[in-house]
């Protein structure tokens, strides 16, 4: 999708021009695909933008830094702070807010040990990555032929920015076959996500979602739709799905920052009840909740000012 500049990107500190926050070609996370990031929204609510749950995202940018052995060079509140200020310095109500640590220019090989980590912090307008609609309308997917990578590989807990590789090679592999979306399995066969959102499948009247075992991101997304779930009386869990649950399902739902909650219609040209009516009454708190429009879930929007 293309990007919108917005005035300022915060880099190492300051924010600087949109067009001058260049790196070197010999960074050393674009050779090796060291660095982690993360991905925010910030949503328009009655007192102004609000940061959906920012500490926890910069929380798990830390912690993605941290399975990674990089060394972060700002705190996290230092982080929540760049960020709002970068989020301020748009002018805009509501945005997509990506932060990345990286390993800049100076030193060559595989060895990180000697490398400087660099931080920026862009934001811009995005809209809705499988569509504004896809609560209502949902998305095809298929399974990916793609595996989702083994923990003693790459690490899934990390939002490591070289993990990407295997949702990007999933995603296009799918959009070309004529899917909106891939659904990858672990090693083992177990279904662990989607290319860049946590799925739940709905089996007996209860909500499943993988667990990190499995392969799956611990979704910011994930975390809130379970306490959605609950508040609403569903009955969700953290558990395993195996392939034939798809298949079977009575709704199956996928959701993250970019996609916020889409509604999948068919797995593997098998169709899937849709849209579901827990997909749904989630889908549709989810929306209020991101905005302040629910008390209940105020402490998750944190104003930008
Ligand atoms: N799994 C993956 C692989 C993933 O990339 C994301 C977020 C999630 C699950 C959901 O996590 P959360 O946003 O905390 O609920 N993907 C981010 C990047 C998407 C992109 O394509 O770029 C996002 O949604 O911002």
């Amino acid at each position: 999708m293309p990007i919108t500049t917005t005035p300022k990107i915060w880099m190492n500190g300051s924010l600087v021009d949109w067009a001058d926050a260049k790196v070197h070609v010999l960074t050393h996370t674009l050779h090796y695909g060291t660095g982690t990031f993360e991905g925010i929204r910030a949503y328009e609510t009655d007192k102004g933008p609000a940061i959906f749950r920012l500490t926890d995202h910069i929380k798990r940018l830390h912690n993605s830094a941290q399975i990674l052995g990089m060394p972060m060079p700002y705190s996290v509140d230092e982080l929540v702070a760049a960020t709002k200020e970068t989020v301020r310095s748009t002018g805009l109500q509501s945005c997509y807010v990506r932060p990345i640590a990286y390993y800049g220019y100076g030193e060559m090989g595989l060895n990180t040990l000697p490398c400087k980590v660099d931080v920026a912090i862009a934001c811009w307008p995005w809209g809705a990555f499988l569509g504004d609609d896809a609560l209502e309308k949902g998305v095809r997917a298929k399974i990916s032929s793609w595996t989702r990578h083994d923990h003693n590989i790459m690490p899934p807990a990390a939002k490591t920015v070289g993990n990407y590789v295997n949702s990007s090679l999933a995603k296009v592999e799918a959009l070309k076959a004529g899917y909106d979306e891939a659904i990858m399995l672990a090693p083992n066969g177990l279904v662990a996500e989607c290319t860049g959102e946590n799925i739940f499948v709905v089996r007996n009247g209860k909500i499943l979602t993988p667990p990190l075992s499995a392969g799956a991101l611990e979704g910011i997304t994930q975390n809130s739709v379970m306490t959605i779930a609950k508040d609403l009386g569903f009955d969700i869990r953290v558990d395993n799905i195996a392939r034939s649950d798809l298949y079977i399902a009575e709704e199956i739902f996928v959701c993250g920052t970019a996609a916020e909650v889409g509604s999948v219609r068919e797995v593997d040209n098998r169709p899937v009840p849709c849209p579901g009516p827990m997909t749904m009454a989630i889908g549709q708190a989810y929306r209020r909740a991101v905005r302040g429009q629910d008390k209940k879930y105020a402490h998750w929007c944190e104003l930008a000012k």
